[in-house]
C-alpha cells in the first residue's frame, strides 16, 4: 500500500512538471485528486485497514494529497504567467517600424496658380464672380459685339448643345451678366472652364482656364488698365519683369492689346521657350467696346471700362514647367504627386 502510494506520488510529480499547459494540469488534478482519482481511490480502501494502521495510512494517503495539490496549484501559476508572457511579447508593438505611407491631398496646380491670381486681383479691390458654363448665345456672343459671320461662331469653333445654346468659350458672358445686375463701380474677375472645338495637341485642349477681368466706372482709361495689368505682371512674374503692350483686336474691345511679359527662362535674351524673341504673350484686354456696354444697359457716355483675359493653363504649364498642356486634365496621379 505505501510503496503502491509511493509509485502514485512518484508518478504524478513526473507527469506534474512535465505539463505544457493550464489543460494539461487539470487534467492532471482530475487524474489523481478528482472524486474518480487514484489518490481518492486509496482513500477509499482505508476500511481494508486495520483500526492501527488506519490513521496512520489515511495521514500518509493526506500528506501525498496535499503534496500533489501543492505542486499542482505551483505548476498552474508557474505556466500561467509563462502563458501570459508569452502573449505578452506576441502582442509586443514594435515602435522602430517605420509607418504607413500617409496620403495626404494637395492643390492641383491650376488651383495653386489660381490662388495666386485670385489673391493679387481681390488685394487691387476686385471681386470674384461664376457664372454658368453652359450659355446662350446672346450672352457669349451677341452682347459681346461679336456678329453673326465672325468666325468664333462657327460650328468649327464653338461646341454647341442646340440651336442657341453652346459651351462657353471665354467667361466674358458672366461678366455681361454682372453688368446687367450691378450698377457701376464694377470691379469683377470671373475664373472659370472654357470650352472650344481646338485640334487637341501639346498646347491645345478643347477645355481650358480663364480670368477675365473687367472695371467699370466712371473716367476709366486706358491708364487704369496699364496699371492693374503691369501691377498684375510684377506680382505673378516679379518686379524686374518688363511689360509691353502691344495693339490688337477683339470685337468686344476698342483699342484692344495684347499684353507680353520678358521671358522669366531667358530674361529677355530669347529661348527656346520664347522662340528666340524674348517675350511672352500672358493676356489680351482692351478699353469695354461702347456696344457691349450699351447691350447690358450702361450708358457709353456716362461709362467707360476696361477689360482683360488671361490663360490660367499656359501661365500653369511655363510655371512648372509642364511640357504638355494634357498632363493637367488627365489626372494622372503619378503626375499629380510631383506637386
Ligand atoms: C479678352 C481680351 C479682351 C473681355 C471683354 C469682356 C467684357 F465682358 F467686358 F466685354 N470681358 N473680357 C476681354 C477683352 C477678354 O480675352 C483675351
Amino acid at each position: 500500500m505505501k510503496e503502491q502510494l509511493n509509485a502514485i506520488l512518484l508518478d504524478a510529480k513526473n507527469q506534474v512538471e512535465n505539463s505544457q499547459s493550464e489543460a494539461d494540469i487539470e487534467a492532471l488534478r482530475v487524474k489523481y485528486l478528482g472524486k474518480k482519482g487514484e489518490l481518492t481511490a486509496i482513500l477509499k480502501q482505508m476500511g481494508s485497514f486495520s483500526p492501527e494502521e488506519r490513521p496512520k495510512m489515511g495521514a500518509l494517503v493526506n500528506e501525498a494529497k496535499q503534496e500533489l495539490e501543492t505542486l499542482i496549484a505551483e505548476k498552474k501559476t508557474e505556466l500561467k504567467s509563462a502563458e501570459q508572457l508569452k502573449k505578452l511579447q506576441e502582442e509586443t508593438i514594435d515602435i522602430t517600424l517605420p509607418h504607413k505611407e500617409l496620403k495626404v491631398g494637395k492643390l492641383h496646380p491650376l488651383n495653386t496658380v489660381l490662388d495666386d491670381m485670385i489673391n493679387i486681383f481681390q488685394s487691387m479691390g476686385f471681386d470674384v464672380v461664376d457664372g454658368p458654363e453652359v450659355e446662350t448665345d446672346h450672352y457669349n456672343f451677341e452682347c459681346l459685339n461679336v456678329p453673326a459671320d465672325h468666325p468664333a461662331r462657327d460650328m468649327q469653333d464653338t461646341f454647341y448643345l442646340a440651336e442657341n445654346l453652346l459651351l462657353r468659350t471665354q467667361t466674358s458672358a458672366a461678366q455681361i451678366r454682372t453688368m446687367e445686375t450691378r450698377k457701376p463701380p464694377i470691379r469683377v474677375i470671373c475664373p472659370g472652364r472654357v470650352f472650344r472645338a481646338d485640334e487637341v495637341d501639346a498646347t491645345h485642349s478643347p477645355v481650358f482656364h480663364q480670368i477675365e477681368g473687367l472695371v467699370v466706372d466712371k473716367g476709366v482709361t486706358m491708364c487704369d488698365l496699364k496699371g492693374v495689368l503691369e501691377q498684375f505682371a510684377h506680382e505673378i512674374y516679379g518686379s524686374d519683369t518688363k511689360v509691353k503692350f502691344r495693339p490688337s483686336f477683339f470685337p468686344f474691345t476698342e483699342p484692344s492689346v495684347e499684353v507680353d511679359v520678358t521671358c522669366s527662362e531667358c530674361g529677355g535674351k530669347g529661348c527656346r521657350v520664347c522662340k528666340g524673341s524674348g517675350w511672352i504673350e500672358i493676356l489680351g484686354a482692351g478699353m469695354v467696346h461702347p456696344n457691349v456696354l450699351r447691350s447690358c444697359g450702361i450708358d457709353p457716355d456716362e461709362y467707360s471700362g476696361f477689360a482683360f483675359g488671361i490663360g490660367l493653363d499656359r501661365l500653369t504649364t511655363t510655371r512648372y514647367k509642364i511640357s504638355d498642356i494634357r498632363l493637367l486634365f488627365e489626372n494622372d496621379k503619378r503626375f499629380l504627386d510631383q506637386f
